[in-house]
């Protein structure tokens, strides 16, 4: 499950990209019938259970769901993605005392990108850093360089073979960094709330350029096979976004029986 910023998690665990686009337009065949939008994606098929934008809204109904999966003696692995704002809020630590407490097989992922819009982390929380917070909660805690791909995916393996094996939850926390605008493709360090120097630091991390760097290093893809994959990429996805474009808008009446698979 995921939070105001999905699209990247959805796509990622095989969410069906023409739902996708037809969801943004707003389009009947959306993911969530054109009545979520952007915020609201949902694939069933593959386990993407859903994603809310009130910010940490999701985080107990994921909760929810473990706790559910766990009295059906599901050997599933939940995992819930969260922004760093979301540890300032009460539900946040109300679902992590559950799921300590019921020792519930999820994965808290916390994407910390230093900033809530445009309020810098050290005006938000004390410099006690994250993970020390959530560990008084007895659950372990871990940080990691969320912009290298290796590091995320050995991070997340071990959380995910530790929950699987029924020792309880796990909080992860991935330092990354927002390039553009909050909610937008634009930039925006005009604004003034972070340094163009912040930005250019960061930007050297970009986690898609530095496994490009990583592939073409160590000879599993030339420049040359990489560009040939992303052009093939942009050509297919631009004609699934034109047909979601084209195709119907909603029917103005619900129909309350309509399940949103
Ligand atoms: C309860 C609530 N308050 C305020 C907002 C407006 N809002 C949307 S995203 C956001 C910032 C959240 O920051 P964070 O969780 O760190 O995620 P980020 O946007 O940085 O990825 C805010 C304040 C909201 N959606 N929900």
């Amino acid at each position: 499950m995921s939070n105001h910023r999905a699209h990247g998690h959805y796509l990622a665990k095989g969410g069906d990209l023409y739902r996708f686009f037809a969801e943004i337009y707003g389009k009947a065949d959306g993911c969530a019938k054109g009545r979520g939008g952007s915020m609201h994606l949902i694939d069933q098929k593959v386990n993407f259970l859903g994603s809310t934008p009130i910010v940490g809204s999701i985080v107990p109904v994921a909760t929810g769901v473990a706790f559910a999966e766990k009295l059906k003696q599901n050997k599933t692995v939940m995992c819930v993605f969260l922004g760093e704002a979301v540890v300032e809020e009460g539900v946040f630590h109300e679902s992590i005392n559950y799921a300590v407490l019921k020792q519930l097989p999820i994965i808290y992922i916390c994407e910390n990108n230093l900033y809530s819009v445009y309020t810098p982390l050290n005006l938000r929380q004390p410099e006690r850093g994250i993970t020390q917070l959530i560990s008084g909660h007895g659950i372990p805690a871990i940080s990691a360089d969320g912009n290298n791909i290796r590091e995320t995916y050995n991070v997340i393996k071990s959380a995910y073979l530790y929950v699987h094996s029924g020792k309880g939850p796990v909080f992860l926390e991935f330092f990354t960094y927002r390039q553009r605008e909050h909610c937008g493709h634009l930039f925006d360090n005009h604004l003034g709330y972070r340094s163009e120097q912040e930005f250019l630091e960061w930007k050297k991390q970009d986690p898609v350029s530095r496994l490009k760097q990583l592939l073409i290093k160590k000879k599993y893809l030339s420049t040359a096979q990489i560009q040939t994959l992303q052009n093939k990429l942009t050509v297919d996805s631009e004609k699934i976004l034109e047909q979601a474009h084209a195709s119907t808008t909603p029917h103005k009446t619900i129909n309350d029986a309509d399940t949103y698979a």
